[in-house]
């Protein structure tokens, strides 16, 4: 039984993630995304947000949605992880994620396993995603519809 984690911090989850677990459901028996903290990064939505989007984005898709609640090697190891999926969409990424896999490889011997997504979503990343709802922009074909109803929320349009 092969198992893959799908890290991230999904602040918030966007159509370039899904397309991501997409791929690694028809690779592996079982996919678990896990909603984790990124220490660098000051997440808009809090951890029960990210979680409750991301479960009703990849609704269907018979993969398990868990927080991450410390180290990433320690929860792969907690849930028996196979690999650890993550998604690429240029060279930015491959350089910020080598160290990570080698980190998450030295404190617990699982893989990383990356994955190409869709180029036409290559340019999704959830902090541009933010960054266009603030300033009134249309974000409904790059996430999920509940993250756009959830970014309207945030980001109330202002009257002109
Ligand atoms: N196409 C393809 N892949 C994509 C796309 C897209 N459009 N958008 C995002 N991705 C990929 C990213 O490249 C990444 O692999 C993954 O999706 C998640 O992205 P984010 O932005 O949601 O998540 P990150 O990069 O902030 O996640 C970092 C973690 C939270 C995984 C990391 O900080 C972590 O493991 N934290 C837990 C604590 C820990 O173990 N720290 C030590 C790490 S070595």
């Amino acid at each position: 039984m092969s198992l893959a984690v799908c890290p991230g911090s999904f602040d918030p989850v966007t159509l370039g993630h899904v397309d991501i677990v997409r791929r690694a459901r028809s690779m592996f028996d079982e996919v678990v995304l896990g909603v984790a903290r990124n220490s660098a990064k000051s997440p808009l939505f809090d951890l029960e947000q990210r979680l409750a989007l991301a479960r009703e984005a990849v609704a269907g898709l018979d993969v398990r949605v868990e927080p991450v609640p410390g180290l990433l090697a320690d929860f792969c190891r907690q849930v028996g992880a196979t690999a650890i999926v993550k998604g690429l969409r240029g060279a930015a990424d491959v350089d910020a994620e080598v160290p990570m896999a080698l980190m998450n490889r030295h404190l617990s011997g699982v893989e990383t396993v990356f994955v190409v997504g869709d180029g036409a979503l290559a340019h999704v990343a959830s902090s541009l995603v933010k960054d266009v709802a603030r300033h009134g922009g249309r974000v409904d074909d790059l996430v999920p519809p509940g993250v756009a109803a959830a970014l309207a929320t945030a980001f109330p349009a202002r009257p002109t």
